[in-house]
């Protein structure tokens, strides 16, 4: 065993020693990385734990709970809410915002987690995750809903784990995107990629095409052109992937560069899109950008979105960087009308975008 590795702890106190309040953050990213140890724990009992299947509760956005959602989300309140670190809680799984029980001390930070990302893959053994987002509390009383509506770029830290053959936890705050993996044997997460580089150029893209027809024209372009591969004017191939687990997506491309969009659609009448911005897009979007990468709604950066709801779902385009200003770019020339002929079946005379349509 080399005894020489950076933990996560170590990695933590190092990177942020220059903030006033560095100890605390570094401590509540230690209780976070507590829950996501119990978290992966439960997760890999698979059938062997009483935990598939679906409950009968309903998330804030209408989706089903599944057991592992439920106790997830507990393990994060459960070694989070102690330390005097967190003023409150937001979590994809609850309603409303979490408030700190009075037997504890309030802190100065707010936390914001997805406690199981992709739990649909829960009962078929495929990767799921966890994701967070810290922000500063901006006052000095038990948070409102209003004090965690902050944009992107006000996060001080933010991850992901990840729960496949090895559970690995990915986190920034602010200082490049950091891979850790979790040495089971002794329990500590190890830095295992230090400084993860997105390539700028991909020829692999990730989307679910069965909304296709749902999907606005710059979208459909670019998926068209991907598609076509060497006999279109991309000139060269493109691969394509779909887990349904936005965390191993995100991972995937981490490692060896693409493209994961999940965009504005018309699937469902006044949702512009399926991921949340705060538990899913506003920390996935900087570990990206930390990482050299770019995350979009199409028409702008992500973490500059100033969030009017906290459950509010946002398009998200995000990865290899020239890629990712291409497609911007699509929607510019759409949204401009300068966009080139295309044959695809929704630009036609009785199409869903026709041009007078468009916005
Ligand atoms: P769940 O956590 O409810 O499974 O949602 C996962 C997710 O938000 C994201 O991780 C996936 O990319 C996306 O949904 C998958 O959606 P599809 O149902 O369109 O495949």
């Amino acid at each position: 065993m080399h005894l020489g590795r950076t933990t996560l702890s170590k990695f933590l106190i190092q990177q942020l020693n220059t903030r006033s309040d560095g100890g605390k953050l570094a401590a509540l990213l230690v209780d976070v990385a507590a829950a996501i140890k119990a978290i992966a724990a439960m997760t890999a009992r698979g059938a062997l734990g009483a935990s598939l299947g679906v409950t009968a509760a309903r998330n804030a956005s209408g989706e089903e709970q599944k057991p592992l959602d439920v106790e997830s989300n507990t393990a994060l309140l459960r070694y989070c809410e102690w330390g005097g670190l967190v003023a409150g809680m937001a979590s994809e799984e609850m309603e409303e915002p979490y408030a700190v029980p009075e037997q504890y001390q309030r802190g100065p930070f707010l936390l914001i987690f997805d406690p199981l990302d992709g739990s649909s893959n829960i009962d078929l053994n495929v990767s799921v995750g966890t994701i967070f987002s810290v922000l500063e509390h901006p006052g000095e009383a038990a948070p409102t809903t209003a004090d965690f509506l902050q944009p992107g770029v006000k996060q001080v830290a933010a991850g992901y784990a990840i729960y496949g053959p090895a559970t690995m936890l990915v986190l920034t705050v602010g200082q490049g995107t950091h891979g850790f993996t979790l040495d089971r044997e002794i329990g500590n997460f190890i830095l295992t990629h230090p400084n993860l580089q997105i390539p700028a150029d991909t020829s692999e893209f990730a989307i679910n095409t069965s909304n296709e027809r749902f999907w606005e024209p710059p979208v459909q372009r670019y998926v068209e052109e991907c598609k076509a591969g060497k006999t279109g004017i991309r000139g060269r191939d493109f691969n394509m992937r779909w887990i349904a687990s936005m965390v191993a997506e995100v991972h995937r491309i981490l490692v060896r560069g693409g493209v994961f969009m999940y965009p504005r659609d018309t699937k469902t009448p006044g949702v512009h899109g399926r991921l949340r911005l705060m538990y899913e897009a506003n920390p996935i979007g900087w570990i990206i950008e930390q990482a050299g990468g770019m995350a979009s709604t199409g028409r702008g950066r992500i973490l500059e979105v100033q969030p009017d709801k906290l459950h509010q779902k946002i398009a998200a385009i995000i990865g290899s960087k020239n890629e990712i200003e291409r497609i911007e770019r699509y929607h510019h020339e759409f949204d401009s009308g300068t966009d080139q002929p295309y044959t695809s079946p929704l630009f036609s005379e009785r199409g869903l975008y026709r041009p007078e349509a468009r916005r």
